[in-house]
């Protein structure tokens, strides 16, 4: 409908706040913040606002309700907008803010904008990258059951959310997923590569809460070591193809069982309730290890002694030699991605960017993050392409900064600040960074490209132009 608060098929000054739409377009040129307010155009005040305290005061909220001009509709404040066209498959997919970078709608794939990406450690609900391959399930968490069964198990259990949320402690992991497919736009410059177009968004932060896959398991009556035939837990999404077929994907059991590996089934993202795009009501988190093991919409877990023979897990997700293409390709001749290798990239300045150096500092921001729990210990930016370095500051979200040994398992962001350099009128700006193991990352794309366009890592650099006036 032409009045739909997500409908952002034109350019809209509108926003919308606590059930009340306003139009800033007067507003616009006399924001103290200037024209990052127009990222909220078309959409939510309240997640931008979570992020920028400052907006937390009586004369915020004075100035903003001079430019009421309406109210929304209770559906159009749901989650979930009906839209009836029972012939779309897509019909069960949720509203999203019109400030996401859209990838592709059906299925819905989505970056943070880059000016929000690392704007706090914690990635907020609305922001947090969404990577779908088939449409959003309607489930009702009312009628949900999880099913636990294969090789090892006595019987098939059967838990309910309710189940889920009594039977078993609550525990709360802080941890990053990265899509293997992060940054693969670079790659795709070297080579054309299959698959969608990420740029250096398609990893985000958040605080899970849920049930330790360990104590499931035990409960369903998993004795360790007692069947060394049960090699890898197999996990079966509610998302269903055309065919019927559902995602799946799969874990070593190791990982699922270990104490320190922090495995969840997961019903809540930063303290609310899993959002539908996020596998709403129960999703696995598994922390350290490729997006895509992070089943959303959770049905089934499958002990098994094989990995899920799904196509995600066997035919793709796997990492290749660059001398191999689609004509060569082996896919049961790699192994499927698990624990992803050290990564870092530039948020802050823009690739192109024209900075003006009415001030003496320049500024540099970005993320780091390093798979299977290894912690990142340093990041190295230069503003010479690579010939000489500085180190960059390192933060934690709260409450992360001491972690144990392995067990780093959410990304830090980091900062530099350096007088701008004189007589450089173009910075090549690169970054790398360095884990606990001292794996870094690799100075090209080119020698890691592979036709998948996964595992992306190479230094990331942008390069901007310094005017003074
Ligand atoms: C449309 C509604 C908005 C209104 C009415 C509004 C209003 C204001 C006001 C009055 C201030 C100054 C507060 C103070 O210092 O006392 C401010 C600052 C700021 N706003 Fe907004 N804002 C809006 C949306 C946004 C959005 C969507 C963003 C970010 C995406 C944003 C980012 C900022 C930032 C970063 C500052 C701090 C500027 C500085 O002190 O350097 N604002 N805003
Ligand atoms: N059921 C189901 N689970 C899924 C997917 C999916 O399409 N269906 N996508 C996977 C991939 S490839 C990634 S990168 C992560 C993305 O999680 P997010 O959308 O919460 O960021 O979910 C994984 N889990
Ligand atoms: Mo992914």
């Amino acid at each position: 409908a032409a009045s739909s608060p997500n409908d952002n098929s034109e350019v809209s000054s509108w926003v919308t706040f606590k059930g009340e739409i306003f139009d800033i377009t007067d507003f616009v040129g006399l924001h103290p913040g200037g024209n990052k307010i127009m990222l909220a155009a078309g959409g939510a005040l309240e997640p931008f606002w979570a992020l920028y305290a400052v907006h937390s005061q009586e004369h915020v909220l004075e100035i903003l309700s001079q430019y009421k001009v309406g109210e929304l509709s209770a559906e159009d404040q749901l989650e979930k907008s009906y839209n009836d066209d029972v012939s779309d498959p897509y019909a069960w997919d949720p509203q999203r803010h019109p400030a996401l970078v859209v990838n592709s709608l059906k299925p819905f794939n989505a970056e943070p904008p880059p000016e929000i990406l690392t704007e706090d450690p914690i990635t907020p609900n609305t922001f947090f990258f969404k990577r779908n391959h088939l449409p959003v399930p309607h489930v009702d968490p009312d009628s949900y059951k999880l099913e636990i069964s294969g090789t090892g198990l006595p019987d098939t259990l059967t838990l309910t959310l309710d189940d889920l949320k009594t039977k078993f402690a609550k525990h709360t992991v802080t941890a990053t997923l990265q899509c293997a497919g992060n940054r693969r736009s670079e790659m795709n410059k070297v080579k054309t590569v299959k698959g969608l177009e990420w740029g250096r968004g398609a990893i985000s932060t958040a605080r899970w809460g849920g049930v330790r896959l360990r104590d499931v398991l035990l409960h369903a009556g998993y004795k360790p070591d007692s069947c060394s035939l049960v090699q890898h837990v197999q996990f079966e999404g509610l998302d269903k193809d055309v065919t019927g077929t559902s995602y799946g994907a799969s874990i070593p059991l190791h990982k699922a069982l270990s104490e320190d590996g922090d495995v969840l089934l997961a019903y809540e993202m930063n303290g609310e309730v899993l959002p539908l795009d996020h596998g709403f009501p129960l999703r696995v988190v598994v922390p350290g290890v490729v997006g895509a093991r992070n089943v959303k919409w959770l049905g089934k877990i499958i002990l098994s002694a094989e990995e899920s023979q799904s196509h995600w897990q066997q035919n793709d997700y796997k990492g290749f030699s660059p001398s191999v293409d689609w004509d060569t390709v082996d896919f049961s001749s790699a192994p499927a991605i698990q624990e992803l290798p050290i990564q870092s990239a530039i948020t802050e300045p823009e690739d192109g960017a024209i900075l003006e150096k009415d001030s003496d500092m320049l500024t540099i921001k970005g993320y780091a993050w390093s798979g299977g729990g290894r912690e990142v210990v340093r990041v190295d930016v230069s503003l010479d392409g690579g010939k000489t370095w500085c180190v960059a500051e390192l933060r934690s979200a709260e409450g992360e900064e001491a972690r144990p040994l392995g067990k780093a398992w959410a990304w830090k962001l980091w900062e530099l600040s350096v007088p701008f350099p004189p007589d450089m009128n173009q910075l090549d700006i690169v970054c790398k960074a360095v884990d606990n193991s001292y794996n870094t990352q690799p100075d090209t794309v080119a020698p890691i490209w592979n036709l998948r366009g996964v595992l992306c890592n190479a230094w990331h650099r942008v390069r901007v132009t310094v005017t003074t006036h």
